[in-house]
């Protein structure tokens, strides 16, 4: 019987600590030695010329979320994990929306049943909390919490969603003492209805207005009242979806104050800004999302902040609806006002080659950077850690062989998405993924995507160290 199920043999092995030559083997889908040289497995993959990193974790998208009665997302969990794969990555969180006045249980197990067989690789839920009644704080969510579901996100803005400052702080109470980290979407719900019914009445309504709705001074206000709470309750909380210097910098102030104050961005930040929204007739609306891409002074200010570790996480926050559709990015009602459009576009296909192009090969960040930025991190913040997020022995073989000189052109008809277009058309990359090995099977290689529905598992996860409050 051969000692190991599959080598991977020559490749250049990269974690968030080191780059080494060695080869792996994996038994049980796990990796069971990482050696020199490997012999003595039943199969054998040459990696020689290629980056063998960890899987990408992408713990940002959305999937088959509700999104009321007339829109619909563009992907199921079957289409986006298999764009997942196909992008190089090995493990996917997104959320469990909780639709006011109904349980979280019951949302949680309604959002499992859509993922339940249909995930080509692992699969762990956040909760989206937009009901907090005394139910769902004192029972539901602790109860989640033990069963798993370690994080959870809150919303300053949006009709459907919006907590109350007073609504924030329980939540927060909730995640101190049961050690869950809360994920902020940061914008402010009273200043964007302002400057929407503004802009409106001025009849600027095409999509460009989105972002005018709601400018950078939005977004800072309300990650400073989010740190404030959060200074207040002493909790550690995820500012995500950074998009510029505003709120990068309140993030950096907050964390030069020894505050556990921890950051996402995202490639659509460091890659488009506002003027992308003004394309002819509606085809800005390809590009809304909240909180809008903004400038190059911004881009520079989240090149600073990926290299000097204010963000500790780089998610794509897919959220992808289709564009040429009713129920999509031209539902009728978008035609009238950008605030009918949908927020949001996809992106888990694309990040990894965006951040790497754009980050190790430019020279802007190391190998070991994009490695913690892109799997590491999402790793040990949501609690997958020692299981996921690097390659070391007794980790999953979640992997990803990487051609680093690989040039691709990003366009539609080579992605796998739901969506019927992508905000990188035409983009240009250099280092691209060649195959993607999820607990020791390959699920992608190529562009071509070979796993099985169903391979993918529903992970429950640990209570992280990074929740930990800081006990003052
Ligand atoms: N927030 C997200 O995290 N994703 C899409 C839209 C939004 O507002
Ligand atoms: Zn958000
Ligand atoms: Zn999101």
């Amino acid at each position: 019987m051969p000692e190991f199920d599959l080598a991977i043999r020559g490749g250049t092995i990269v974690t968030a600590a080191d780059t080494m030559k060695a080869d792996i083997g994996i038994r049980d889908g796990r990796i069971a030695a990482l050696s020199a040289s490997v012999t003595g497995a039943a199969r054998e993959i040459d990696a020689t010329g290629l980056l063998v990193l960890p899987g990408g974790i992408d713990s940002h998208v959305h999937i088959s979320q509700y999104q009321g009665p007339d829109i619909s997302m563009a992907d199921d969990f079957a289409s986006a994990t298999t764009a997942a794969a196909a992008g190089g990555n090995t493990c996917v969180m997104p959320f469990a929306l909780q639709q006011r006045g109904t349980s979280l249980r019951q949302c949680v197990e309604e959002y499992r049943a859509l993922a339940e067989g249909r995930c080509i690789i692992d699969t762990a839920f956040h909760l989206i909390i937009s009901d907090p009644t005394p139910e769902v704080l004192g029972q539901e969510l602790p109860a989640l919490v033990k069963d798993g579901y370690t994080s959870f996100k809150v919303f300053m803005t949006y009709d459907d969603l919006v907590l109350n400052d007073r609504q924030l702080l329980e939540v927060f109470d909730v995640a101190r003492r049961e050690q869950a980290l809360v994920m902020v979407h940061c914008e402010g719900y009273d200043a964007i209805r302002y400057m929407t019914e503004r802009l409106e009445r001025a009849g600027q309504t095409r999509p460009f207005f989105h972002a005018a709705s709601r400018p950078q001074v939005v977004e800072r206000e309300a990650a400073h009242r989010a740190i404030s709470h959060a200074e207040l309750v002493d909790v550690p909380i995820v500012i995500v979806h950074v998009s510029g210097r505003e709120a990068m910098e309140q993030v950096r102030w907050a964390q030069q104050r020894g505050m556990k104050i921890y950051a996402e961005t995202c490639p659509q930040y460091i890659t488009l800004t506002a003027e992308d929204l003004d394309g002819l007739n509606m085809e800005g609306a390809k590009y809304v999302c909240s909180p809008p891409p903004r400038d190059a002074d911004s881009q520079a200010a989240i090149w600073e902040g990926l290299t000097q570790g204010v963000f500790q996480t780089f998610s794509s926050d897919h959220c992808p609806f289709r564009y040429d559709s009713v129920d999509g990015k031209l539902n009728p009602k978008a035609r009238t006002s950008f605030r009918w459009v949908p927020n949001g576009i996809p992106g888990v296909e694309t990040r990894l080659p965006i951040l790497f192009s754009e980050g190790v090969s430019k020279g802007r960040i190391s190998l070991q950077t994009f490695v913690a930025l892109t799997a590491t991190n999402h790793a040990r913040l949501y609690g997958l850690y020692p299981q996921k997020g690097s390659i070391g022995v007794g980790f999953d073989a979640d992997i990803t062989l990487w051609d680093p000189a690989k040039r691709e052109t990003i366009r539609q008809e080579i992605l796998h998405h739901g969506a019927d277009y992508t905000p990188w058309e035409g983009f240009a990359v250099t280092g691209w993924p060649v195959m993607t090995l999820s607990r020791g099977v390959v699920v992608a290689e190529d562009g071509k995507v070979t796993g099985a529905a169903g391979h993918g598992q529903i992970l429950s996860r640990d209570i992280s160290d990074f929740a930990r409050p800081r006990g003052l």
